[in-house]
């Protein structure tokens, strides 16, 4: 039977605004494909776009074999930062508003000019990058024990839900991407430790791979935006309380506190 996006996409904005775990939808659907499930992303991101929210950037996931060994599913996959999720330095996230967050180190670029595929390149993304910065996601999957095949986490919008960016940033090719460390810390205990290397051996080529990816789709990644090129290690529950510190090695030290929230 055909799969109709827009329910599903319905279903998943109702999990994500009433903060609770929804089964995954391959359990209830004969047969969910790649595309099915990157229209059911698309058809959630115009449902937030739709009620006032705008589009901050996008983000890869599950580039690096850490996050893929945790999660189970062995492929990259795509989606969209929306404006309303991006923590300001120093917001603790509101445990209230999420379902079973948890945290993870991210290389951040933030883009002058906009890069549209096919044929983009990992020196194209360089050229296209105003600076490189650290930051911190909370992912959240809208799924029941966090656990999903490859099409519910893409449908999912791969189980986006906050970012933290670092004030401080290099130039592009300031550094060399693949030695660029991180030391990933949460509540004092080193829990990761990796080098932009993890990312499919070069986190601009995990750029340049979702440029393409969107070219695809008549889509691109926007002058202005921010893009997360996926996390290095794997992530960590966010608890009330929680301190997560992740120390990279070009751009300082971001921190992101959990509170329980209202
Ligand atoms: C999927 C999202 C993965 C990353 O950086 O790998 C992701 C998940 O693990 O829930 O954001
Ligand atoms: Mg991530």
């Amino acid at each position: 039977m055909a799969i109709d996006h827009a329910h599903w996409a319905a279903y998943l904005l109702a999990a994500m605004d009433e903060r609770r775990e929804v089964q995954a939808i391959t359990k209830q659907v004969d047969e969910l494909s790649v595309d099915d499930a990157y229209a059911i992303q698309a058809a959630l991101l115009e449902l937030q776009l739709g009620r006032g929210d705008q589009l901050a950037g996008a983000k890869l996931g599950l580039t690096s074999v850490a996050k893929q060994e945790q999660m189970g599913v062995t492929e990259p996959v795509y989606g969209w930062v929306p404006a309303s999720t991006v923590l300001k330095a120093g917001q603790p996230a509101q445990l209230d508003e999420l379902v079973h967050p948890r945290c993870e180190p991210e290389f951040v670029f933030v883009l002058a000019d906009a890069l549209a595929g096919p044929g983009i390149t990992a020196n194209d993304v360089l050229d296209a990058t105003e600076k490189i910065v650290g930051g911190i996601e909370i992912i959240d999957s809208r799924y029941e024990a966090f656990s999903f095949t490859l099409t519910d986490v893409i449908a999912d919008n791969t189980s986006a839900a906050r970012v933290m960016i670092g004030a401080e940033g290099i130039a592009p090719r300031e550094a060399d991407l693949a030695t660029m460390g991180c030391v990933f810390e949460v509540d004092g205990a080193i829990t990761g430790t990796a080098a932009g290397a993890a990312l499919l051996g070069d986190p601009a080529a995990c750029v340049a791979m979702l440029a393409n990816h969107l070219g695809k789709h008549g889509q691109q990644l926007d002058a202005g935006w921010i893009v997360m090129a996926g996390a290095a290690t794997d992530a960590r529950p966010l608890a009330a309380g929680t301190v997560a510190t992740a120390r990279y090695s070009h751009f300082g030290t971001v921190t992101l506190t959990a509170e329980q929230g209202a």
